[in-house]
Order: C-alpha cells, then structure tokens, then sequence
C-alpha cells in the first residue's frame, strides 16, 4: 500500500512537470438539456459547487478541463478543495455564474445562449480558438484566466463588496481608483486620453461598467506577474502601461492598495492549468503513514499475551515503543 501511494504522489507530480496538465474535475454531459438557451450544449463541469462551464461538443476535453482548472484555481488558492472566499462562493452559486465555451463566434450554442438566456450569471465567454492549456493567462495566448476572472469579479465581487468594486461611476474604490488611471471621470471613451493617464482602453463599444472590469483584470494579472515580459509589455501599452507589480505598485497605488487588501481576498497568485487537491491529500497521507504507531501487542498486568476483553485492563504496546494502559469499555 505504501508504495502504491508513492507511485502515484509521484506519477502526479511528473505529469504536472511535463506534458498535460493535471486537473481532478470530473467531465459530465450538460444537464440542461431541458433549457432552450443552453441546450446546444454538450459537455459539463462544476466547479466547487459555484461555477459551471459549459462547452459545445467540437471543443476538446483538454480545453474545457483547462478552463475549469483555472476557475478552480482562481476560486481556491491554497488548492485546499475549499474557496477561499466563502460569501464569493456564496454569490456564485446563487447568480449561477456560468461560463459559456462556444466553437465560434455565431455558432448555434451561442445563437441559442444570446437569444433565450435570461440569468445574470454570464460575465464573459470563450471561444476555443482563446484556449491554450500550455500557457494558461498569456497575453495573446490564453484569454482563460480574463474571461473566467470578469465573470468571477463580476458576479461575485461586485455584489459581495460593492462598496470596494462597484462598477458605476463614483460608486466604489475601484471607480475612483479607474477615474485617476484614466486621467478622469469619463463615462464614454474621450477622443483622447491625456498624457498621465496609464490606463488608455479606446473600445468605444465597452462602457464605464465594462472598463471598470477590464481594469479590475488588468491590475490583478499585473499583480500575478504574467504580464511581465517585453513582448507582453509592448504587445498591451495601447491599453494598460503598468505590466509589472512594481509598476503597479509604484505608479497605481490606489489600486495596487485595494486589490492587495486581504479582507477582499482577490486571486493574485497565476493558476498554472494544474488543479489537483487530492494529491495534494496523497502526499500528505505518504508522509503521514510513515510516523503513526500502531499497536503491536496487548498484554495484561503479568505482561501475558492476552486478548482485549471489556472492563480489563489491559497494557497496549505500540509500533514505536510507547505502551498505554486502556480498559475496553463494556459495550464494545
Ligand atoms: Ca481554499
Ligand atoms: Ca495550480
């Protein structure tokens, strides 16, 4: 028994170093094949009883896996099994957030979600093009970690901690923190930003609610330290200037403040696609099993062999040496 929980703590631990990720989220058909907005769909996961996915049947089960993992992961920092944030949790599970993962833009399951969806639970969706387990949150590469990060902010955070993150204009930290980034209070993108400012998104079709959000990303994937290389750095300027957490820290202290505050606690370590809580049980039970003694004989008081009887007193020696006198109690 015991080497067959070594091998598998390590086999565990070589597949997260190469190749595929590892990820203990169990793939289940959608079971809302009932519902019109959501019946294209095929493929299923719940997250931690307060984020479900669900994915069209083209997408591979890698890229949905991957895509759970980071919700997961995002949710449960310390990879305990548990959110981290239970009121978050709480939200979640009562918005029924939910992440759509569609093949492409105009597919039916998008037709179908946009035409009878009637939930609040739907911050952002995926397409499978913006999926790469192998470098989950990339910029350019992995739009994982955005899209489930809008969601999770958007129906979790806002409602739980509106008075840090609502997303109206002079509603919140956040807000006013996004008035000085910006160089101002603009409710609709201003033909041009002013020099200060190092927050500069131009998408005319993303309102003040929506740049907010935007923001709230920006700051926390900049904190996580993935934007943090010269090909990233130049590839978002036009958008967000502060690509390191020292910028961050140094330039948008405001921000850099809030989303720091342990009250709120914000995911600020980067999910690495790996979400695996039982092996982290594994390895713990490995090295737990070694050191806990185990009786190893019983005697009486004359130090005879003698078997455990109720109402005796008996003398139990233990695997490390240790004896303890026990009476067995008479139900037993
Ligand atoms: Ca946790
Ligand atoms: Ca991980």
């Amino acid at each position: 028994m015991k080497s067959f929980i070594l091998l598998l703590a390590s086999s565990l631990t070589m597949s997260g170093c190469f190749a595929q990720n590892t990820v203990c989220l169990t793939l289940e058909e959608n079971p809302y094949l009932d519902d019109p907005a959501l019946s294209e769909f095929s493929k299923y996961v719940q997250v931690l009883g307060c984020f479900e996915l669900l994915a069209e049947s083209s997408i591979s089960d890698e890229k949905v896996l991957h895509a759970a993992a980071v919700a997961a992961e995002l949710l449960d920092q310390n990879e305990d099994g548990v959110v981290d944030d239970q009121s978050v949790a709480y939200a979640l599970a009562s918005g029924q957030a939910l992440m759509p993962i569609f093949e492409e833009e105009g597919s039916i399951a998008e037709e179908m979600l946009f035409e009878n969806y009637e939930g609040d639970g739907i911050g952002a969706v995926l397409y499978s093009d913006e999926i790469n387990p192998n470098q989950p949150g990339y910029w350019g590469e992995d739009a994982t970690v955005e899209e489930v990060l809008h969601t999770i902010n958007a129906v979790g955070h806002v409602s739980v901690y509106p008075n840090a993150f609502s997303l109206s204009p002079g509603s919140s930290l956040l807000s006013a923190a996004m008035d000085v980034a910006r160089g101002g209070q603009y409710l609709s993108v201003p033909d041009m930003y002013p020099k200060e400012a190092w927050y500069h998104y131009d998408d005319w079709t993303c309102d003040y609610e929506c740049m907010a959000i935007e923001y709230l990303y920006w700051a926390l994937v900049t904190k996580m330290g993935i934007l943090d290389d010269p090909q990233t750095a130049s590839g978002i300027a036009d958008e967000w200037e502060l690509y390191s957490a020292e910028l961050l820290a140094e330039t948008d202290s405001l921000m850099d403040q809030l989303i720091s505050n342990t009250q709120f606690m914000l995911p600020l370590v980067a999910p690495d696609g790996n979400y695996c809580p039982q092996a982290v049980g594994i390895s713990q039970e490995f090295e737990s099993a070694v050191p806990v003694p185990h009786v190893v004989r019983v005697v009486d008081l004359m130090g005879r062999d003698a078997e455990p009887s109720p109402g005796m007193l008996r003398i139990h020696m233990y695997s490390d040496g240790h004896v303890k006198k026990q009476v067995i109690s008479p139900e037993q």
